[in-house]
């Protein structure tokens, strides 16, 4: 067994599957930063989730770097956290298959994302990978002996799979797993579409116009907050069931200027949605210019970022190595003469 870290593990990633959104930095990324330094922290870029929809490959490769670039863009400081990519370190894949023959098809067939995601599908035409994949997010989560895994309120049904999963195999075979704990932020766990404020903002949106993209430029973050969808109603107020494109703008301003959305509704008001939008679309603007100039630094220095990414890579061999080769041996798996090297 390595030593252990003095401080509790806290594990992280998100699919490299379109373009970075406020949502995803609101509801996680933003958390990662605050909590870097009471962590021992792994952010990965969870490449091999992101290959449940096709992939353009040469985009692919490149949107991975441009993740790694934007983690550390936002303030993640790879001197301190473990920044890589999980393809790079194949104990997933291996852990997948592990917890796969403990995992049920029943279970997996209630996970709300899995079923978003196929609604309207013929059985014939969905990926196994999309079914199989909170059992991939369990094997990135457990591997690390992790502690707190900060994640926006969408995988919260993941995250108690995972804990499922720690429990059984725990029963099964002994001490393997921690079983961890979701972090989920009080402001910003649910940050809606622009156009279609009852949806999740996602970052594979076909329609452009639901999201505000971390790489956007100011005069497309002004247009789309703009035309982003609120009511007829008088005034603002926060009240996310009944208005909720409203509510929706006062939460992304609420978590870039640090005030409960409530406050702030109240800080407007009679004043009109346009007043609101306006100060939501300088609020964007005034956080991400300076991110995107240190974005654009980083993507210009590739050799700096690969070895950022190596050095990430080597560190999460070395730490996923101990849990498991331990699940193996609990499970009777005759190691040969790896068993004495390891
Ligand atoms: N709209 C959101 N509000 C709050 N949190 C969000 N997250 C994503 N969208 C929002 C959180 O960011 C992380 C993204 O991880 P992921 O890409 O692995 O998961 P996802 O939930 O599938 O994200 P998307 O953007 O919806 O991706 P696609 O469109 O590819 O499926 C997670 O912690 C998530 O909760």
């Amino acid at each position: 067994m390595m030593n252990a870290p003095s401080k509790p593990t806290l594990f992280s990633g998100i699919q490299p599957s379109g373009l970075l959104t406020i949502g995803g930095y609101i509801g996680a990324l933003r958390n990662w930063v605050r909590l870097q330094h009471e962590y021992d922290c792994l952010f990965c870029i969870v490449d091999l989730h992101a290959i449940t929809v096709r992939q353009d490959p040469p985009r692919f490769t490149e949107r991975c770097l441009s993740f790694a670039a934007q983690y550390i863009a936002l303030g993640i400081d790879p001197e301190a956290a473990t920044i890589f990519l999980q393809s790079h370190v194949p104990a997933h894949a291996e852990l997948t298959w592990l917890l796969n023959c403990h995992a049920y098809m029943g279970e997996l067939a209630r996970m709300t994302q899995f079923k978003d995601k196929t609604r309207g599908a013929k059985e014939q035409a969905i990926g196994v990978g999309l079914f199989d994949y909170p059992v991939l997010m369990a094997a990135d989560i457990l591997l690390y002996q992790t502690k707190l895994v900060p994640v926006g309120a969408d995988q919260k049904q993941h995250l108690e799979l995972t804990r499922d999963l720690a429990v059984r195999m725990n029963h099964a075979y002994g001490p393997l797993f921690t079983v961890p704990e979701a972090f989920i932020p009080e402001v910003g766990a649910r940050v809606m579409s622009l156009q279609e404020p009852t949806r999740k903002m996602s970052k594979s949106d076909e329609n452009a116009n639901n999201s505000i993209a971390l790489i956007e430029t100011p005069d497309v973050i002004r247009r789309k907050i703009r035309r982003a969808v609120t009511d007829a109603t008088l005034g603002i107020t926060y009240a996310p069931d009944t208005r909720p494109g409203v509510a929706n703008l006062l939460t992304i301003l609420g978590a870039l200027t640090d005030r409960a959305p409530a406050a702030l509704a109240a800080s407007y008001a009679d004043q009109g949605n346009a007043a609101l939008k306006n100060d939501v679309a300088d609020a964007l603007i005034a956080f991400l210019e300076p991110f995107q100039a240190r974005y654009h630094a980083l993507m210009d220095d590739r050799e700096a970022l690969h070895a950022i990414l190596r050095r990430g890579a080597e560190r999460a061999r070395h730490r996923a190595a101990p849990t498991l080769r331990r699940v193996y041996d609990a499970m009777g798996f005759w190691r040969g003469e790896q068993r004495e090297e390891t």
